[in-house]
């Protein structure tokens, strides 16, 4: 499968953007409207609109879905940040897993039920999150089995980032999910969001050998979230930061379709005017813009990192 994240705005608003998305892919994520502050908005109130207007649009053009996400620190509405109490606090997530991934049964391919639980400190702890501060670790565990009382066919996905190449938080990861394997828990894949900087993104191999470790347990992968960003980080004039961005994306692409356990790659984005890359909370973030990170420039013009794309699934 092939995806791209969609916003239900820029379908609405940009014929071109729909028209592009429905000809080039058959997997679509929701970029945010399946998140908790968009579904759940107050206690046990929902508001699927949003999600369920990007879900037609796949379901008109032949496309899967990957929901995205039903638990996640961030974008969370306040009144769950708040909410105090273990039991509280387990039957707020139980309802919410529940509720989500019954309304999209049978519709949605697969899901991220966990995203992000691990911290990006040099010894990575699982964040300190609502979850985490009032359940402690088993709110993994209990997400996932709701997930899948509540829709037994989706494939249930662990997805996070800066775990494609090896170092202390893929380990974390690993043996998270590894600890979720030997449990039982309906965990099928983990999904490596992979934004990452043509300056110094992982390599091939590296990437290659960190899919195989999954993979041996008997999980699936997934390419996420994927963008290239060749922004101010990446040295050399523009067609030379364009070339280091096709091979990147063929480099990363090709570890992916390598590995038949690799069901799919999702790019974060259609046209490079639409990343969150660019939206200026980000910019100001990573200092590094304009990042030019996706395959599409903003006229939808195919940028060589669209035959990068291309040349990975072809085997060149
Ligand atoms: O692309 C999303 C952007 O529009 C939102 O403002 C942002 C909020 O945190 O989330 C972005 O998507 C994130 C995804 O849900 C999880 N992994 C990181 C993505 C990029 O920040």
């Amino acid at each position: 499968l092939v995806g791209a994240a969609l916003a239900a705005h820029h379908l609405t608003s940009d014929t071109q953007y729909a028209t592009v998305a429905a000809r080039e892919f058959n997997y679509v994520t929701p970029e945010n409207e399946m998140k908790w502050s968009y579904v759940e908005p107050s206690p046990n109130s929902w508001d699927f609109a949003a999600a369920d207007q990007i879900v037609a649009f796949a379901s008109k053009h032949n496309m899967k879905v990957k929901g995205h996400t039903l638990v996640w620190h961030s974008q969370l509405p306040k009144w769950m940040e708040e909410l105090t109490g273990a039991e509280a606090v387990r039957a707020a997530l139980e309802r919410h897993v529940r509720t989500v991934a019954g309304h999209y049964k049978g519709k949605v391919y697969a899901w991220d039920v966990v995203n992000e639980a691990f911290s990006d400190d040099s010894k990575p702890v699982l964040r300190n999150s609502v979850f985490q501060k009032h359940l402690g670790e088993e709110f993994i565990a209990q997400s996932f089995r709701w997930a899948h009382e509540a829709d037994p066919d989706a494939l249930l996905f662990y997805n996070d980032y800066s775990i494609e190449y090896p170092g202390a938080k893929l380990d974390a990861v690993y043996s998270l999910v590894s600890r979720l394997k030997a449990a039982g828990v309906p965990i099928h894949g983990v999904g490596f969001q992979s934004h990452v900087n043509a300056a110094d993104a992982p390599t091939n191999a590296q990437f290659a050998g960190v899919i195989k470790r999954f993979t041996d347990l008997g999980l699936l992968v997934n390419i996420s979230e994927i963008d290239v960003s060749i922004g101010s980080k990446v040295s050399g004039d523009l067609p030379t930061r364009v070339t280091l961005q096709r091979n990147t994306y063929r480099s990363l692409v090709a570890a992916c379709v390598a590995n038949p356990k690799c069901h799919s790659v999702t790019v974060w984005g259609v046209p490079d005017k639409y990343s969150w890359l660019n939206m200026p909370e980000f910019w100001t973030w990573a200092g590094q813009g304009p990042h030019y990170p996706l395959l599409f420039d903003d006229s939808y013009g195919k940028k060589p990192a669209y035959d990068g794309v291309l040349d990975a699934f072809c085997g060149r």
